[in-house]
């Protein structure tokens, strides 16, 4: 490249060595040259303007071509590339090999070349080398649908939600119970209920105490119905409606107590409680009530025999032939989500449920909500085979008097089944325990940089057994929830 811009410098300053208006004797030789070779029916104007468009030329040439050769060099050290643009990463990646770069879900990625579809040039934390450019996503599509609002509100538009909430007794008892019970302290206090949907708890509210108002805010096309079920109870003077998404409100006053049954499968899918913290931020009074006042995520190690055998033993014979071939492709079809609405038998738990992950909802944040990590150490209780892991949350709702009792509405396999009932995760392979082993490890919850309303959930785990001194190497399984 050097020699290039050397050739274009001398080229132009050979032009440049022209006399302005001195005599032809005095012109340097490339002059003399054009000179010979161009016809002599050309005038010395229009020589000189051949000249100058020459000079300009060259000029213009040098420029652009060191430009060129410039970005080329940029392109093969990736450093000098003036604009790369920032991704997302949407998956865990490792690399392998040493021009792969590693990341993590959620790590911000620099890309300097994107000119091959499947691989990028990038740049994580002063690392340089490709990723695989499906893992990751640009933020401005973020914007657009990554809280999918109106797939999310269409389908709480309808009743079918709401008559399988409705029909779940220990949830809606439970809410009833901590009206009933706060009812005296409630009285000329405001109170919001966020995502009411029918409104069953500002009914409470309006029914069971007496509080200057209650608040019932609900976006779904269900908020026409809650607007009648108020007026055909009674509560016109007390609840008012609006029909509107918590983010957008804009009301009278603050208020005293922040009530919403917001919970999802292993208590954040969906993840409508960032929903709510924001309403905490925004309207609730200074020492306010939060109900529920604080949330725990449960798990235990697990034996899973009948999901197991129908999912993954099925395929060791069929009507004689040997199917075992695809015993891995069914682990891996049937498997690598979690499953929801498990019921786990409480004989199918092999050890005591574990507390892994506490949320304060007076005063977690919604930027807390990224990544959640709990550790657990089980002793296995009895002889079986651990398959993997179950998840529920439990929640609880203090008293507006001090000292009064604390309610609680618990979802897992000792308590009455609730319509969220237990999440599965399988591992990859059956593990026989024996009772007095110890398992050992973490659950993460990794909230989607995109998708808003989705996480994925790793389990990490190591065994050992009773009468060994070590713990087994470290596994891991990533189970996307669903995104
Ligand atoms: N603003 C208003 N209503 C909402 C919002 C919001 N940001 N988010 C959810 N809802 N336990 N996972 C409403 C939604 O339309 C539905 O009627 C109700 O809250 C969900 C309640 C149960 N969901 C849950």
């Amino acid at each position: 490249m050097k020699i290039f811009n050397l050739i274009c410098l001398f080229w132009v300053l050979q032009f440049r060595c022209l006399p302005a208006g001195g005599s032809e004797e005095r012109a340097c030789p490339v002059q003399l040259r054009f000179r010979f070779r161009f016809p002599l029916c050309l005038g010395r104007e229009r020589f000189n303007l051949f000249v100058c468009l020459s000079v300009c030329l060259s000029a213009f040439l040098s420029v652009y071509l060191s430009v060129c050769l410039l970005e080329m060099n940029g392109d093969e050290s990736g450093e000098s590339n003036p604009e790369p643009e920032e991704f997302i990463a949407l998956e865990d990646f490792t690399g392998s090999g040493a021009e792969q770069l590693s990341f993590a879900v959620g790590d911000r990625i620099l890309i300097h070349d994107q000119s091959c579809a499947d691989w990028w040039w990038a740049e994580v934390e002063g690392r340089y080398g490709y990723v695989p450019s499906g893992y990751l996503h640009h933020p401005d599509a973020e914007v657009e649908d990554g809280w999918q609002d109106e797939e999310y509100f269409g389908s709480y538009g309808t009743l079918k939600l709401h008559l399988e909430m409705l029909s779940d007794r220990p949830r809606t008892e439970t809410y009833r119970q901590v009206i009933l019970s706060n009812s005296t302290a409630l009285r000329g206090k405001v109170v919001m209920d966020l995502g009411c949907g029918t409104g069953i708890i500002s009914l409470f509210c309006g029914r069971l105490a007496e509080p200057a108002a209650v608040y019932a805010v609900e976006a779904s096309a269900v908020a026409e119905h809650t607007e009648r079920l108020v007026k055909l109870n009674g509560c016109e003077g007390v609840v008012t409606l609006f029909k509107s998404r918590a983010e957008e409100l804009n009301l009278p006053s603050k208020v005293d107590v922040l009530v919403s049954e917001w919970m999802g499968n292993c208590l954040l899918f969906e993840f409508m409680v960032e929903s709510v913290l924001c309403v905490r931020d925004r309207w609730l009074k200074e020492g306010g009530m939060m109900w529920p006042s604080s949330a725990t995520l449960s798990l235990v190690p697990c034996q899973a025999d009948d999901d197991y055998s129908q999912k993954v033993e099925f395929w060791e014979n069929l009507y004689g032939l040997d199917y075992s071939c695809l015993q891995p492709v069914a682990q891996e079809e049937f498997f690598s989500k979690p499953k929801f609405s498990h019921q786990l038998k409480p004989e199918d738990c092999l050890s005591t449920p574990c507390d892994v992950i506490t949320l304060d909802m007076h005063t977690v944040k919604v930027s807390d909500l990224e990544k959640l990590r709990g550790e657990f150490q089980f002793t296995v209780e009895r002889r079986g085979t651990l398959h993997g892991f179950s998840a529920w949350f439990s929640t609880f709702f203090q008293s507006l008097d001090e000292g009064g009792p604390t309610l609680e509405l618990n979802t897992g396999p000792h308590s009455e089944p609730t319509h969220w009932k237990q999440t599965l995760f399988m591992l990859d392979a059956p593990i026989p325990v024996e009772e007095g082993d110890c398992v050992g490890g973490a659950i993460i919850l990794h909230r989607n940089p995109v998708w808003r309303r989705h996480m994925s959930i790793t389990i990490e785990w190591r065994k050992k057994s009773r009468n060994e001194a070590a713990f087994s190497e470290v596994k891991s399984k990533r189970f996307p929830m669903w995104r």
